[in-house]
């Protein structure tokens, strides 16, 4: 049972996330003008229209008919914004709301929204309990959000978005860290925002291994591509490699090389690469064939987990690797408040126990996993948030990046992408088995 004072600091904390969720759309959507919200900047991307009114379809579907149990608003649209019915490059010609018009059927659902929040008991269905619905809406608005800021980076045009630059390396980091093994909970049966995908908690055996301390830099990668990583077919997988020469690739998503050095088109604007910055927009096969080239491999999903959960003086999992408490701008490079990764070091307050920094933040990292439930998986409350995606060729991202929200990422929360995409704001760290003289060191 939850204290009628309690309802009503969750029924404040929700207004607060709605409201922040709906002001980073708002400023995603307003720094272009309506020909550049309508058009299609790159055939795996939405035009931003069509993702700003999609989200108000969502918190409408949930909230206001499901949750509220009232009347629709525009049924008649439900159609055009089922991500399902409407594959992303058939979208720009859809007859999608207006700019003005998307805007004004948000504020419609968001008023109603908060007028049915006024006073709603979080005791009653699972949907509800603990604000789920709520949580699930954030995250999914954040999540477009983040999508969105993929597409301005895909935008070709003067610079719309600015940001302070990150903060420099605190201290230097490097090497790797050797986790032991031993038991531990994966995932979580009691995050009361935890999206379906991340349930239940269950214990698994992990074996000693050993992960970088930090995400593999700029510095780091340019090696493997100056001893000719994208030309030598041993360090590629089979359809790692066939990707690789059918795409063409030569270097990350975004670098220009100007004659004389490397640099990167960051959201409209041409500079130098920082090398100690984590590399950015790879896709699955160029972090495995860089795992390769430095005799190492990528974590498991598990493995990556425990090197951001696992507190190692309790053996408890813990939300992050810091502890338990929210991500503040001392922990982690997160929500779009600066347009880059940060340097390593830059966030030592962030690290694990073990010493494993910026798992949380800067960039999404890849890992070996395929996408599966975990044992004793529901799908909750709609098959299309995860398992339709479960069994097929995804490969698990985690972490979050610079352009992810601190409501959409913990060190539970499961990110999923095809193992070409690199438009997405990924990089990746390397891991390894113990050498056999180093076993149980
Ligand atoms: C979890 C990021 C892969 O963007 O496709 C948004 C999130 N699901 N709307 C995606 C999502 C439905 C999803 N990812
Ligand atoms: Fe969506």
């Amino acid at each position: 049972m939850t204290a009628p004072g309690s309802d009503q600091d969750l029924r404040l904390r929700i207004a607060g996330e709605l409201e922040r969720a709906r002001s980073r759309s708002t400023l995603l959507t307003e720094v272009v003008d309506e020909t550049e919200l309508m058009r299609q900047h790159s055939p795996i991307m939405s035009p931003l229209v069509w993702d700003l009114a999609h989200v108000g379809n969502q918190e409408e579907l949930w909230l206001v008919r499901d949750v509220g149990g009232r009347e629709p608003v525009r049924r008649d649209i439900d159609d055009l914004y089922d991500a399902f019915k409407q594959p992303r490059k058939d979208r720009p010609a859809l007859p999608l709301l207006r700019p003005d018009e998307a805007r004004g059927y948000l504020t419609t659902v968001r008023s109603k929204v908060l007028d049915l929040l006024d006073g709603i008991r979080f005791d009653g269905s699972r949907l509800v309990a603990e604000g789920f619905a709520f949580g699930m809406i954030v995250q999914h608005e954040q999540q477009h959000d983040e999508t969105m800021l993929a597409t301005h980076q895909l935008r070709v045009g003067p610079a719309a978005l600015s940001a302070p630059p990150p903060p420099a390396a605190a201290v230097s980091v490097s090497g790797e860290v050797r986790v032991p093994g031993s038991r531990f909970t994966v995932g979580t049966s009691t995050d009361p925002w935890a999206l379906d995908n991340e349930r239940p908690a269950h214990v698994v055996d992990v074996p000693e291994f050993f992960i970088d301390a930090a995400p593999v830099t700029n510095r780091e990668y340019l090696a493997f591509m100056a001893d000719g990583g994208y030309d030598d077919e041993r360090w590629w997988s089979g359809p790692g490699w066939d990707h690789r020469r059918e795409a063409g690739l030569t270097a990350p998503l975004h670098w220009r090389h100007d004659g004389v050095e490397w640099g990167y088109v960051r959201f409209g604007r041409y500079a130098p690469l920082i090398m100690e910055e984590p590399v950015v927009h790879v896709c699955f096969y160029e972090a495995e064939a860089y795992a390769a080239w430095a005799g190492k491999r990528l974590p498991t999903e598990v493995e990556w987990e425990k090197a951001a959960r696992w507190d190692p003086s309790t053996g408890r999992s813990r939300r992050y690797p810091w502890g338990d408490a929210d991500p503040t701008p001392e922990h982690a490079n997160l929500g779009q408040r600066h347009l880059a990764p940060a340097p390593v070091g830059a966030y030592p307050t962030g690290a694990s126990p073990l010493g494993v920094h910026q798992l949380i933040g800067d960039v999404w990292e890849w890992t070996s996993s395929g996408f599966e439930g975990y044992p004793g998986f529901v799908a909750f409350p709609y098959q299309e948030y995860s398992e339709v995606f479960f069994g097929n060729s995804y490969r698990m991202l985690r972490g979050g990046s610079f352009g992810t929200d601190r409501s959409a990422c913990r060190g539970t929360f499961r990110n999923w992408d095809l193992p070409i995409r690199r438009q997405i704001f990924s990089g990746f760290r390397c891991a390894r088995d113990p050498r056999p003289e180093e076993t149980g060191a």
